[in-house]
C-alpha cells in the first residue's frame, strides 16, 4: 500500500537497437529545440487535466517545442491532429489514444514519414507492435483487480451474503474501460455471492456518471449494493444521484472507484466515497526524456508502468494534502 510516486522499467526490455533501426529516423539538427506533437485525449476528468498540465509543464522544463491538441474524445480529430504532426514534419508524436482500435493506417503514415511514435496513458491494439517505439503508462487491469479485491475483502466479512454491483464503465473501447473491467471482473469472481447486476458507459465525466446512475436507481428491479466506477470523476457525479435519491453514498452504497485525484479524497473525508486505485498521471517528466531518448537513437524500454497504491476512506484525511493531482 506504499505510495511511492516513481515510475520503475517493465520487465520486458526492449531491443530496440537504436531508432535510425527502427524507423531510419532524422536526427534533429543539433541545438535546435526538439518539437513534439501530443494529441491529447480531452478534458474528460481531474486525471485528464492533471496530466495535461503534467506535459505541458516537463515540456517547458525540457526545452521541448509542444506542439499540443486536445481530441476532445474524438478519434477522429486525433487521426486529424496526428496527421497535421506529420506535415509540420515533428521530431516526434506522442499521444494517449482515445480507444484501442483503428490507428494502423495514421500509424503507417508516421513511419513513412520517419517520425517515431510514443503512447502515452492508453495503449492501441495495432497489427504490427512496432508502429510504437516504446508505451508509459498504467496497468489498468491491475487497478481493476485492486478495485475487486479491496471488495473480496471487504466481503469476506460478512461471507454469504449476496452483494449486488453496477458498473460504470468509461469510455466505450477504450484501454482503461475495457481493462479495468477485465481486472475487476476476475478478482471478484472468487466470490459467487458478488454479482454485476448493470453496467454501462458513463463516458469517464461526471455528468454521464451522474446520468447513468440516476437510471441504474430509477430502475428499482434490484437493490443496488456496491457501486464500481472506472474513475473518480463518474464515482463523483453517481454520489450527487445517489444523494438525489435519498440515499446515502459510501454507506447505503459502498462506492468503489480509480484514480485518486484530489476529488475523491475530498468524497472520501466527507464519507461519501470507500476507496479509490491511484492511477497516476504525472506522466509528463518521464514522457520528454523517453522524447529525448527516442530521437537521440538511444535504446528505451518498450513498456514502462508505474507504481500506484490503494487509498481506503480510512486514510483519506492523511493522505489529502500529501496529493499532487
Ligand atoms: O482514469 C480517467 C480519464 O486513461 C487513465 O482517462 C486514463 C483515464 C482516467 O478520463 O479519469
Amino acid at each position: 500500500m506504499m505510495m511511492k510516486k516513481t515510475m520503475k522499467f517493465g520487465r520486458r526490455t526492449l531491443l530496440l537497437a537504436t531508432l535510425s533501426a527502427a524507423f531510419g529516423a532524422a536526427v534533429a539538427a543539433p541545438g535546435a529545440p526538439l518539437v513534439m506533437g501530443f494529441s491529447q485525449v480531452g478534458a474528460e476528468s481531474e486525471w485528464r487535466s492533471a496530466n495535461t498540465a503534467s506535459i505541458k509543464a516537463a515540456a517547458k522544463e525540457a526545452g521541448i517545442t509542444l506542439k499540443f491538441a486536445d481530441a476532445q474524445q474524438k478519434q477522429e480529430n486525433q487521426v486529424k491532429a496526428i496527421r497535421s504532426f506529420i506535415a509540420q514534419k515533428v521530431d516526434v508524436i506522442a499521444f494517449s489514444p482515445v480507444v484501442e482500435s483503428g490507428w494502423d493506417t495514421v500509424l503507417k503514415e508516421a513511419r513513412a514519414a520517419k517520425i517515431p511514435v510514443i503512447l502515452t496513458d492508453r495503449a492501441v491494439n495495432v497489427s504490427d507492435p512496432s508502429l510504437y517505439v516504446t508505451f508509459i503508462g498504467s496497468d489498468f487491469v491491475e487497478e481493476g483487480r485492486k478495485a475487486g479485491r479491496w471488495l473480496l475483502e471487504r466481503a469476506a466479512k460478512n461471507p454469504g451474503v449476496a452483494l449486488n454491483i453496477v458498473e460504470l464503465q468509461g469510455t466505450v473501447g477504450s484501454a482503461p474501460a475495457i481493462d479495468r473491467k477485465k481486472g475487476f471482473e476476475e478478482a471478484i469472481k472468487a466470490n459467487p455471492k458478488l454479482q454485476i447486476i448493470r453496467s454501462q458507459s458513463g463516458e469517464f465525466t461526471r455528468a454521464k456518471g451522474k446520468e447513468v446512475m440516476e437510471a441504474f436507481l430509477k430502475a428499482k428491479d434490484k437493490k443496488i449494493d456496491v457501486l464500481f466506477a472506472h474513475n473518480d470523476d463518474m464515482a463523483i457525479g453517481a454520489i450527487q444521484a445517489i444523494e438525489e435519491a435519498g440515499l446515502k453514498p459510501g454507506k447505503d452504497i459502498t462506492i468503489i472507484s480509480i484514480d485518486a485525484v484530489k476529488g475523491a479524497f475530498q468524497a472520501m473525508v466527507a464519507g461519501k466515497l470507500n476507496v479509490t486505485v491511484e492511477c497516476n498521471p504525472l506522466l509528463g517528466p518521464q514522457l520528454m526524456q523517453l522524447a529525448r531518448d527516442v530521437v537521440a537513437g538511444k535504446p528505451v524500454e518498450r513498456r514502462v508502468t508505474v507504481i500506484e497504491g490503494v487509498f481506503p476512506a480510512e486514510v483519506a484525511a492523511k493522505e489529502l494534502p500529501n496529493r499532487k493531482y
